[in-house]
């Protein structure tokens, strides 16, 4: 019998017990692994286990596949009127705002997220999103087509079938919405594979699924490693389309997979480094807090991150000392208690991989300015880092880094900044700060990338798409775009009057 993990949490901000099952969740039922393997799970504040999960394998993975199957066929899709697709994602989403603490309170533990943050951002942004897509679910419609009066032309938006959704561990539970939201809205049965890093909140969600009466099968979550359950979802001949968010490398596998088996549809958020651009004519406090949000909220894991500064000559000292004072007075901590502002880095392998770059940064003969090294004994904290005067070659500016590292250089004309922003493998996400609205608008066209906010970093909206261009991946999240993403056409055409 699969297990059930209770916490108690004792903090200012919640009190209370919260328990998370630590099974598979197939086919609307708790259950084991088949192997009975199972993955430590740590608290990133300290370093120790807090509870164990079911571990699938590519045996799992089918049979909850298999039962998606099942379940699209005879209880879901198009079967299922949108109005009462989107009535059970109304309902979940009540159910996850009713909750929303306990959800909270294991994301940040399990993630090592601030609890306010976890709750008033991610949660927040899960709810809206659920919403949103409910709203969708009867709006999907194809089109009437004009052809001839001799034939009735008509667009399906169908779902796809089974979908594998594969999420990272940076926003477990937002990233999970995004597309567990518009996959079923749309119609489609889901199965979820959180990170191994961080699964229990989608654990938490599926026994919210199954609260809000969702059919049996059309919503299943196999945590996993990502070689092993991952890899079989991936690979696996029912799944239509697999959404995937990660690291670049793992990305292309999954494309090179879904090329080796039944060339399912890929969509792909991989991340970024994206330019961050400030003007001259800034309003330079503001933009250094929106750039201080964007590198050190969440220790600077976000696919978005304002990672890549580019500051005009006349306000570069001003801008490296404000954004110095303003890295420094960052207090890292214990996401629970009241004198922390941010969090650790999630696991032992980004902190190594995080402080791995931030050594490559000074033999590269970058200026620290202030951080660049471990914080703490205990727990995976890393300093809030700039480094100032980068070089465009430098491994530090070309690559993501995922943590609380920002890098800072100096411009002198638009042209150029330009010419440096655009310099990048990736184009996730980019950044202007000025007061210029023609120059806001010149830049927002010329920036090679899936996003360009103005005097802001990452706000992200439900009605907005989220995704990137060049190998930042993909597809889109969020918005109309989404439902694209998990829908095919069918062209219908009847003949009414054709003869041969
Ligand atoms: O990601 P992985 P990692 C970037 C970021 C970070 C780096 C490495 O730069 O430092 O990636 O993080 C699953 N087939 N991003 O190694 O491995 C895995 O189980 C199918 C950016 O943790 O890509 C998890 O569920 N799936 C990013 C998910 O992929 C596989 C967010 C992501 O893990 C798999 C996270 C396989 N062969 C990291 N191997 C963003 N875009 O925001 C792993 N997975």
């Amino acid at each position: 019998m699969p297990g059930t993990f209770t916490h108690q949490f004792d903090s200012s901000f919640f009190k209370g017990n919260v328990a998370v099952n630590t099974g598979l969740f197939i086919n609307g039922q708790w259950t084991d692994s088949v192997s009975k393997e199972t993955i430590d799970i740590f608290n990133p504040v300290d370093g120790t286990v807090i509870t164990k999960v079911a571990a699938a394998n590519a045996e799992d993975v089918d049979i909850a596949v298999k039962a998606a199957k099942q379940a699209f066929k005879t209880s879901w899709g198009l079967k299922v009127p949108g109005h009462q697709r989107g009535r059970l994602l109304y309902k979940l989403a009540d159910l996850v705002e009713k909750h929303q603490d306990a959800i909270a309170a294991v994301e940040a533990l399990d993630a090592g997220k601030h609890f306010i943050h976890a709750k008033t951002q991610d949660i927040q942004d899960g709810i809206k999103n659920l919403r949103y897509y409910a709203g969708w679910a009867d709006k999907n419609q194809g089109k009437t087509l004009e052809t001839s009066e001799a034939k009735l032309a008509y667009t399906r938006h169908e779902p796809i079938g089974v979908v594998g959704l594969i999420v990272p561990w940076n926003f477990p539970f937002m990233i999970a919405i995004w597309k567990v939201a518009p996959a079923l809205a749309t119609g489609n049965a889901v199965v979820l594979k959180p990170s191994e890093v961080t699964p229990l909140s989608a654990l938490l969600l599926a026994a919210l699924v199954k609260e809000a009466g969702f059919p049996d099968g059309v919503f299943s979550v196999v945590p996993g490693y990502g070689a092993v359950a991952g890899q079989a979802l991936a690979e696996h001949a029912l799944v239509g389309k697999v959404s995937f968010t990660g690291s670049t490398f793992v990305g292309r596998k999954v494309m090179e997979t879904a090329a080796k088996t039944n060339l399912k549809r890929v969509t792909l958020e991989l991340g970024g480094k994206s330019p961050t651009i400030v003007f001259e004519d800034a309003d330079l406090e503001q933009a250094v807090k929106w750039i201080v949000y964007g590198i050190f909220h969440h220790s600077g894991q976000m696919c978005a991150a304002t990672s890549r500064i580019f500051v005009h000559e006349a306000v570069y000292d001003k801008f490296l000392e404000l954004f110095t004072a303003a890295a420094q007075a960052v207090r890292q901590g214990d996401g629970f208690n009241e004198d922390a502002d941010e969090g650790p880095l999630v696991s032992k392998a980004q902190l190594d991989r995080v402080l791995a770059y931030i050594e490559t940064g000074k033999q590269e003969g970058a200026r620290v300015v202030t951080g660049g090294a471990r914080a703490g004994r205990a727990g995976y904290f890393v300093q809030p880092t700039i480094f100032a005067d980068v070089r465009p070659d430098m491994r530090i500016v070309r690559e993501e880094i995922f943590g609380p590292v920002g890098v800072v250089a100096k411009f002198s004309t638009e042209e150029e900044v330009l010419e440096l922003a655009n310099d990048t493998q990736y184009g996730l996400s980019s950044y202007a700060f000025t007061r210029d609205v023609s120059r806001a608008v010149r830049v927002a066209n010329a920036l090679e990338a899936g996003c360009a906010f103005i005097n802001s970093s990452a706000l992200l909206e439900p009605q907005v798409p989220f995704g990137g261009f060049k190998q930042s991946g993909h597809g889109k999240e969020m918005g109309e775009y989404a439902l694209e993403a998990f829908t095919q056409v069918k062209a219908v055409h009847i003949n009414v009057g054709i003869k041969l």
